[in-house]
């Protein structure tokens, strides 16, 4: 039997130069796994724990030392000498051994990076690819990339309030040709923002950030770029957005700072009705706050048959919230982020959960990433369908993107790509 002979954690940066963790796992076999853990702004409430070391003289708070110790000791002391192929019981005692609701004891960003070093190692210990590893033969879709090409929010510090303008290009029928679409808006954006003499310095999804103040006027100009570039909008390019709403809820009332307005949920409903009808929008995350479900279950009733409805804050990637979504019919949709749960395990149960339950599933980044690519191959391997990794710059960004490039090439014919069924279901 293949066993697991050595665990090392290490400290790397992410994209937004703050420490994070790197994890191998080695195998007797000689074969390595090694994996990143990414790190959120934007972070909800009822995320898994990410243990900094609040040591402000060290990194300003955010070091990572006794994460690591927790990997080099406590992980390493229990589980060397264990079968990396048994992924779900290694999962399920790293649970139990860090013994919190939140996994806050080992902390959610150590768990997380030796989980997902274990199913690398254990792929390649199996010579396959970690998609192929985790998919099998059923995994062949290509995923619809959501592109954040203008950043606001918390990820910007322009006045725009809500934190991503995305497009989706979905009449496509394959992965490559619509990476390439995207890729000529955001350069025709550039033109246009420069033209206006806006900036086109990037965000930190990759995506500009210019001192606009409000929604319509970030769409405009996308639309302007999709014309630019040769493409129609609503017909191959569509729009989608991530709110993010819980940076801008206080005490029951959403307050858009940069559009003047302070709404209540009926006030938003309104809102974003409005705006679907002025731009086709085929997706809306995090359209409410974390706690306000009452707005995710009328915009659905409303909406919801026209449009994909998100839960990112809401559901973070958890069961239990996500079943209460699908019990109350609030969002049609999950997004998917390995370290708000913080095992490859727990992930794979929540995407199912989706799956079983008609919910759309979009595997997604952090805004803090590395270069690890290992959401793209889940993408692929449980056939998500979409993937939202950021805009067409920053290598922490492009590595995502040019890793299904080099799966869309391995399964050549085999490949799909998901543009036609999503358009089926919600244009
Ligand atoms: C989000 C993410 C990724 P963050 O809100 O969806 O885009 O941002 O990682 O900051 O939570
Ligand atoms: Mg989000």
């Amino acid at each position: 039997m293949v066993y697991i002979e050595d665990i090392l954690a290490r400290q790397i940066l992410d994209s937004r130069g703050n420490p994070t963790l790197e994890v191998d796992v080695k195998l007797s076999d000689g074969n390595i796994g090694r994996a990143a853990v990414p790190s959120g702004a934007s972070t909800g409430k009822y995320e898994a724990y990410e243990l900094r070391d609040k040591k402000s003289n060290f990194y300003s708070g955010y070091g990572v030392k006794k994460a690591i110790e927790n990997v080099n000791v406590e992980i390493f002391n229990t589980f060397s000498g264990r079968n990396p192929l048994e992924q779900k019981s290694i999962d399920y005692d790293l649970i139990e051994l860090d013994g919190t609701k939140n996994k806050s004891r080992l902390g959610a960003n150590a768990m997380l990076g030796f989980s997902m070093a274990v199913a690398r190692a254990a792929a390649n210990s199996k010579g396959l690819q970690l998609w192929q590893y985790i998919g099998g033969i059923r995994a062949n879709m290509l995923p619809v990339p959501m592109m954040n090409i203008i950043n606001g929010g918390a990820h910007a510090n322009n006045r725009l309030d809500f934190q991503e303008c995305m497009i989706m290009p979905i009449g496509f029928s394959t992965f490559s040709d619509a990476l390439r679409s995207g890729v000529e808006i955001f350069q025709s954006l550039k033109k246009i923002l420069s033209e206006k003499s806006l900036s086109t310095a990037v965000g930190d999804e990759g995506g500009f950030a210019p001192n606009i103040n409000n929604l319509e006027e970030a769409l405009s100009y996308i639309s302007r770029a999709v014309e630019k570039s040769g493409y129609k909008l609503g017909e191959e390019i569509f729009i989608s957005i991530d709110a993010a709403a819980s940076e801008l809820y206080e005490k029951g009332y959403y307050h858009l700072i940069g559009e003047d307005k302070k709404l209540n949920t009926e006030e938003l409903i309104n809102y974003w009705d409005q705006i679907c009808k002025k731009f086709p929008i085929v997706s809306i995350e995090d359209p409410f706050d974390e706690t306000d479900w009452i707005g995710f279950e009328e915009l659905t009733k409303f909406l919801g048959n026209k449009l994909q409805i998100v839960g990112d804050d809401l559901f973070v990637t958890n069961k239990n919230r996500l079943f209460k979504g699908i019990k109350n019919k609030a969002g049609n949709s999950i997004l998917i982020k390995l370290n708000q749960i913080g095992t490859v395990s727990e992930t794979l149960e929540t995407i199912e959960l989706a799956k079983n339950h008609n919910f759309g599933v979009i595997v997604s980044h952090r805004s803090g990433e590395t270069e690890d690519v290992f959401i793209s191959d889940l993408s692929v391997a449980i056939n998500a369908g979409q993937i939202k990794t950021g805009s067409l710059s920053r290598s922490d960004r492009t590595a995502k993107y040019n890793q299904l490039l080099r799966i869309e090439e391995f399964l050549g014919d085999n490949s799909n790509y998901y543009g036609q069924e999503f358009f089926s279901k919600y244009t």
